[in-house]
């Protein structure tokens, strides 16, 4: 490593939490005071896997649920070369979904443990920070109905944030947990000032293992 590396920051949550809104923000927050960032996004629906993901989301065609789960997973691992490319460039990620959100939508089905879930995922770079923002059902009813998408349903979001509850009980994981019903400038803040902190930590230590 030449540099600093740059550190994985995390944003997860339910539907219409606001993730994608505070990832775009804090991408322009960190290049403004000149902190090089970059932002990806899973599933990333570009590749030969993504386009396989994509098609069963918009429910265009349908995979058996541990196949979904693996590939998920997979959209992960073959952008992991990438990942640390950037990080060893010192370039910090600012990550829409990671494993977490794999973990959580697959064991919300019926039959799906929590081990068996996170078993594929292991082993993935670990990020630095997990933000999850925690949105009330009120307030994402208000944010606008379910897409049409997979998954969409206020049933399985419950679920799906149990799941999350679960997760965030392990505390290998630097979870924050960040109060996502505020005003989309107030969220920022707090985002920020973790990132900071995250930032400076992640600089001096080598990128560790999820769930090693
Ligand atoms: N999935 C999976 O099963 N397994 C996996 O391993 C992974 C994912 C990685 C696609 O994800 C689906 O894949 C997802 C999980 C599953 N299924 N579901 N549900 P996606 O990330 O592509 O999902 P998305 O539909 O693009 O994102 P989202 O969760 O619906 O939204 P968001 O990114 O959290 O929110 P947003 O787009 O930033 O904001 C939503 C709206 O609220 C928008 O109009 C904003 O202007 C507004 N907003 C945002 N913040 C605020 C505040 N603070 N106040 C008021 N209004 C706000």
């Amino acid at each position: 490593m030449t540099c600093r590396r740059g550190a994985l920051i995390v944003l997860e949550g339910v539907d219409k939490a606001g993730k994608t809104t505070q990832c775009n923000k804090l991408i322009q927050a960190l290049l403004e005071n000149e902190q090089p960032a970059e932002m990806m996004r899973f599933p990333e629906r570009t590749t030969m896997i993504g386009q396989l993901i994509n098609s069963y989301l918009e429910k265009k065609s349908n995979l058996e649920d541990h196949t979904v789960h693996l590939l998920f997973s997979a959209n992960r691992w073959e952008q992991v070369p990438l990942m640390k490319e950037k990080l060893e460039q010192g370039i910090t990620l600012v990550v829409d979904r990671y494993a977490f959100s794999g973990v959580a939508f697959t064991s919300a089905k019926p039959g799906f443990t929590l081990d068996w879930c996170k078993n594929p995922d292991v082993g993935l770079p670990k990020p630095d920070l997990v933000m999850f923002l925690n949105v009330s059902p009120s307030e994402a009813a208000r944010r606008g109905h379910f897409g049409t998408e997979r998954y969409e349903t206020s049933v399985f979001q419950r679920a799906v944030q149990q799941g999350f509850e679960e997760l965030m009980k392990d505390s290998s994981v630097n979870w924050q947990v960040i109060g996502a019903s505020r005003n989309i400038e107030d969220v920022h803040a707090d985002i920020k000032n973790h990132t900071i902190e995250a930032i400076t930590t992640a600089m001096t230590q080598p990128i560790g293992h999820l769930w090693k």
